[in-house]
């Protein structure tokens, strides 16, 4: 059985757009998995210790018959080849890789947690998710658009193709 994942896709160091760019590519090739839709980026301030670069965000859709603890599996490994190394919690980092969404279901274990907490919160997420999934629902929290209505957009601006595509 497939499901439908959203994964929201963040960097802030050596050249982010291309680091989201290539994660995406990669992403595509996972087995038993099809990559069915792609938000633009965005950029925003960072959010947490604000001595580092501005962020660049998407979130994609990616229908999968992967676990999802198999699934996480996957997007670690792509982080690890992107060379993300951990600079402490909320720091500056290449490529982060989160599972926002894995169908309707709720985990809640040491490992993974879904919906990602703080979804619910952040512009970075909520307007690129909403870009490509606006009927969304989020399990256990509320629609999507009433997140929407509930969260300032404060800084966030989404980059159009041609800048996306020449940055
Ligand atoms: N984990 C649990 N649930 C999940 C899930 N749904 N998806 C666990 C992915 N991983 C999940 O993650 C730590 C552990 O979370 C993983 O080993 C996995 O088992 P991490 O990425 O290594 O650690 P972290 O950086 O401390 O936490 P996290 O959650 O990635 O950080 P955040 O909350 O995503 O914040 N500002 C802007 N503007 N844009 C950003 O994208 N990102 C961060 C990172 C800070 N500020 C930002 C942005
Ligand atoms: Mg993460």
């Amino acid at each position: 059985m497939r499901v439908a994942t959203y994964i929201g896709l963040g960097s802030n160091l050596d050249n982010p757009p291309q680091q989201l760019r290539r994660a995406i590519q990669e992403l595509a090739l996972f087995p038993e998995s099809r990559l069915k839709a792609c938000s633009s980026l965005y950029r925003s301030p960072p959010m947490g210790p604000a001595e580092q670069p501005d962020y660049i965000n998407a979130v994609v859709e990616l229908e999968t018959g992967l676990a999802a603890e198999s699934l996480l599996d996957a997007l670690q490994d792509i982080e690890r080849q992107h060379r993300r190394v951990r600079a402490g919690h909320w720091g500056p980092r290449t490529l982060d890789l989160d599972i926002l969404l894995y169908g309707v279901g709720r985990i809640g274990t040491p490992r993974l947690q879904i919906p990602h907490p703080g979804i619910g919160q952040r512009s970075f997420v909520l307007y690129p998710l909403a870009e490509i999934a606006p009927g969304l629902s989020i399990p256990g929290l509320a629609s999507l658009e009433s997140l929407l209505q509930q969260c300032a957009s404060d800084g966030l601006e989404r980059l159009d193709d041609s800048v996306s595509a020449t940055v």
